[in-house]
């Protein structure tokens, strides 16, 4: 055991990127899930923002998932940024897209009305278009090498396969390369193991709870 200890919520998108890392490094580390909306005294001690995910290295608490990403690019084996500092630049730049893009579905499903929630359908519409310029998906972003950027894209596109399930929003429409990723990431074992079973009705629930308008359109789905 490595001795890194990773704070987590089961449904965080920045925790399942480090825990994507983690596992493609073959580093074993503990997980442990807390409740963010009853955040434990500890965690607020560690957590300057009160976010996750925090790794823990020994005493030392690192928070911000594409710092955490970082940290474990330069103390594990197995490197998942490419080696050419230009590309890792631009690699660098992509999984910053990538929170961009987590923000934006954020947007989307605590929308309060259609207006909003049509706006945010096309932010994000928007943002996919500029992605499938630049994917490879061949598999991976970039060609044949898993990268961070990967790690980055496999929890964005595991939320449309919940959405999907509501409604075709047409997000992700007429972005073949994209759809070949999102299949791609799909299958892959660390992507899929980064989450628990139960992640689809985990993540069904706290939709409902957002009382946005998806929220209704989740009810109207499975009424
Ligand atoms: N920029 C942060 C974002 C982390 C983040 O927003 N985490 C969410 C859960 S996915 C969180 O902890 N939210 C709790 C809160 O804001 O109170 C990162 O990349 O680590």
């Amino acid at each position: 055991m490595s001795g890194l200890k990773l704070i987590s919520h089961r449904l965080c998108p920045y925790v399942q990127r480090a825990v994507i890392a983690l596992t493609e490094k073959g580093v074993a580390f503990e997980r442990i899930d807390i409740d963010l909306a009853d955040k434990p005294d500890w965690f607020l001690k560690i957590s300057p923002l009160g976010k996750t995910p925090v790794l823990l290295v020994g005493e030392h608490a690192i928070f911000e998932s594409a710092v955490i990403l970082e940290y474990l690019e330069e103390t594990q084996a197995n490197a998942l940024h490419p080696a050419d500092p230009l590309v890792r630049a631009e690699h660098r730049a992509w999984i910053e897209f990538g929170s961009a893009v987590l923000s934006d579905i954020a947007g989307f499903y605590t929308a309060p009305d259609e207006a909003a929630f049509k706006a945010k359908a096309s932010q994000l519409g928007r943002k996919f278009a500029r992605l499938e310029a630049r994917v490879s998906a061949a598999p991976w972003f970039d060609g044949e090498q898993f990268s961070l950027v990967d790690a980055a894209f496999g929890p964005v596109f595991r939320y449309f396969d919940v959405f999907d399930a509501i409604s075709d929003f047409g997000i992700l429409a007429d972005k073949p390369k994209l759809s070949r990723w999102r299949a791609s990431l799909a299958a892959r074992p660390s992507v899929r193991s980064a989450v628990s079973p139960d992640y689809p009705a985990l993540l069904h629930d706290f939709l409902i709870r957002r009382n946005s308008f998806l929220s209704r359109l989740v009810m109207r789905a499975t009424a």
